[in-house]
């Protein structure tokens, strides 16, 4: 069913009712040379998640890609996936969902000692001798989706799930969108907005990294994007594409 979006966007928007994956079209997008473009489908058949993992998109979800070209180094990309969840975030509360965020990427919604998944972030970028050429945000959103047509084992939730009622799919993504253009704005201020819904500072964690296994407690956020970790021998700073997987302990 065609959605009419008739979003008022920072960006252009191309609307898809059904496509393999936002992200690979916004990285084709990309190649052509476009910036400033939200692609953006009522379903994905290939949608994907972070290390190749499936990203389960059906029909009634909020699946996006912003494309844009920050003058910044390629370092400092990390910061784009951080501004997304902030943005995402925002507009859930708005929602009346209280979101929070686990770092890396994760928007979460706490149910007791539960913690249910509501939106997963992608972030893929190129450069240039050492400067981003192009990013491509992907934000996936369990929108009007019933968590039972999801992977049982990532614990999913959605905004229809936890209000009883559906979202205006259309205000959501307007709101999204602009709170995101005004964040990777002001990249500086990122880590700050972050902080205030982190759910993982000052608790124990435990990462798994390629180089091994770090255990201790989640203690800041630096920027770009990295976790900060207290463990017995000392302050591990843990950058966001290292981490396979977080886990609290
Ligand atoms: P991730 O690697 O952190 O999480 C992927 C894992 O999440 C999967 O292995 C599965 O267990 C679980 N999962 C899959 N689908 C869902 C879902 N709908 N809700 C909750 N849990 C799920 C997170 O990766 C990054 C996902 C980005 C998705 C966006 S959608 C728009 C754009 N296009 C695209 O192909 N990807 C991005």
């Amino acid at each position: 069913s065609a959605v009419e979006y008739g979003l008022n966007a920072p960006f252009s928007v191309e609307y898809h009712d059904s496509i393999p994956s936002t992200n690979a079209r916004a990285r084709d997008l990309a190649a052509d040379g476009a910036s400033d473009t939200v692609v953006l489908a009522d379903e994905q058949t290939g949608g994907r998640g972070r290390l190749d993992r499936e990203w389960h998109s059906p029909s009634g979800g909020i699946w996006l890609s912003v494309l844009f070209r920050p003058d910044v180094p390629m370092a400092h990309a990390p910061v784009f996936t951080l501004a997304a969840a902030v943005a995402v975030t925002r507009a859930a509360r708005e929602a009346g969902v209280e979101a929070g965020i686990k770092w890396p990427n994760d928007v979460l919604v706490r149910h007791g000692d539960e913690e249910r998944k509501l939106v997963g972030i992608l972030t893929e970028m190129e450069g240039e001798s050492d400067r981003v050429s192009w990013v491509v945000v992907g934000i996936g959103v369990n929108a009007n989706v019933d968590p039972a047509d999801l992977p049982d084992d990532a614990n999913p939730t959605s905004l229809s799930a936890e209000r009883d009622e559906p979202v205006d799919r259309r205000l959501f993504a307007q709101r999204l969108l602009e709170e995101f253009d005004a964040l990777r704005q002001d990249p500086a201020n990122v880590v700050e907005a972050w902080r205030e819904y982190a759910t993982t500072l000052g608790k124990q964690v435990r990462v798994e990294t390629p180089n091994g296994t770090i255990e201790g407690e989640a203690v800041d956020v630096e920027f770009p994007g990295a976790l900060v970790i207290e463990t017995e021998s000392g302050r591990e700073v843990v950058s966001a594409g290292d981490c396979e997987h977080l886990r609290p302990i």
